[in-house]
């Protein structure tokens, strides 16, 4: 400690001095002046003649007693939460092992239905009329595809007087499908602690059949191990851990579906034009803007009737309400644990 101290006023004085030649020539005393006792190497790190446990600079660290036959360690041991990745987390200047506890149960995201595609009906069923009301002479003008035009004969029979209306609602063309989603692991790490077991063989300064811990930070315990399993020793009865070197992933979520429940076709519209060829109106006799049939009301479109040129064209088809319901997507299974191993802790 003492040469610690003596050393660290020369590179106050020197640093004070501010000559680069003199500190530049000082350099491998500087390394041997800062060193840190690292306490579990087996080193004098900073040179005072103490190693580990025995240098008062590792006051906080403490001697435990070496494994019983049939042992593993003492190893320095910690559980901590895990993210999936990361490996043991030792204090500086140690390494470890890890192994795995607390499996993540399976656990699915919701299966939900995105809004339905494909369903489709055919435009509605139209009838015009010779009329104003929807009496007397009347021929059926439904056109099968969206944007259709026609010209029906029925509003020359007598000029003037026309009237339309839909009758039925469009055919049925397709039901579509709902596309399902969800039924994926939330979290597909399998476990959710880490072990992490720090390595003491290194470590000196201490009596014969002990060896050099750093402190018990964080709930960290001093521990053997075994793959065997097996009663505790005497003396490593503190608290025991069942860890696992690995696991296999027997985790699964249902298939997510979407139940469809059609309704029937309904709706749709009908555009009746002043001119031929549904085109926008006109001038003259041809310019009255164009009408819009839907519903089962009837439509006098008389005066889109009053010349020779008038049409009529399929707008909207009907369409096909459709309710999607999400199922599936259930959680079974587990994670399989492979190798464990037992911890025995003071
Ligand atoms: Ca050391
Ligand atoms: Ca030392």
């Amino acid at each position: 400690m003492a040469y610690k101290r003596r050393i660290g006023i020369f590179v106050g004085l020197f640093a004070f001095l501010g000559g680069c030649q003199i500190v530049g020539s000082l350099e491998p005393e500087l390394v041997l002046a800062s060193g840190d006792e690292v306490c579990g190497d087996g080193v004098d790190d900073d040179g005072d003649g103490l190693v580990d446990c025995a240098d008062p600079d590792c006051g906080a660290d403490l001697c435990v007693p070496n494994a019983p036959p049939g042992w593993e360690g003492p190893f320095w041991v910690r559980r901590s939460p895990w993210d999936g990745m990361s490996g043991p987390s030792c204090p500086a200047g140690f390494t470890g092992s890890a192994h795995y506890m607390s499996p993540v149960p399976a656990a699915c995201t919701p299966c939900t239905c995105g809004d339905v595609e494909g369903a489709a009906c055919s435009p509605p069923k139209f009838r015009c009329w010779a009329s104003k009301n929807c009496s007397g002479d009347a021929v059926n003008t439904t056109i099968a595809t969206v944007g259709g035009c026609e010209k029906p004969f029925i509003f020359q029979l007598n000029p003037g007087a026309a009237s339309c209306r839909i009758i039925n609602p469009g055919d049925l063309l397709s039901n579509g499908t709902c596309p399902a989603s969800g039924g994926e692991l939330t979290d597909p790490g399998l476990f959710q602690q880490i072990v992490s077991a720090c390595e003491l063989a290194a470590g000196a300064g201490c009596a014969e059949g002990s060896s050099c811990a750093p402190p018990l930070d964080d709930g960290a315990r001093i521990c053997v191990r075994s793959s065997g399993g097996g009663v505790c020793p005497s003396g490593w009865d503190g608290e025991t851990i069942t860890a696992y070197t690995s696991g296999q992933d027997a985790r699964n979520c249902g298939a997510c579906t979407c139940k469809q429940d059609v309704g029937v076709c309904e709706g749709g519209t009908y555009r009746i034009f002043d001119a031929d060829g549904c085109q926008e109106a006109g001038s003259g006799a041809d310019a009255d803007p164009p009408i819009d049939v839907t519903g089962s009301a009837c439509a006098n479109v008389s005066a889109l009737a009053d010349s020779g040129t008038f049409s009529i064209q399929a707008l909207e088809a009907s369409v096909l309400p459709v309710t999607c319901t999400a199922e599936g997507g259930a959680p079974s299974g587990a994670v399989l644990m492979e190798g464990a191993v037992k911890y025995c802790c003071r």
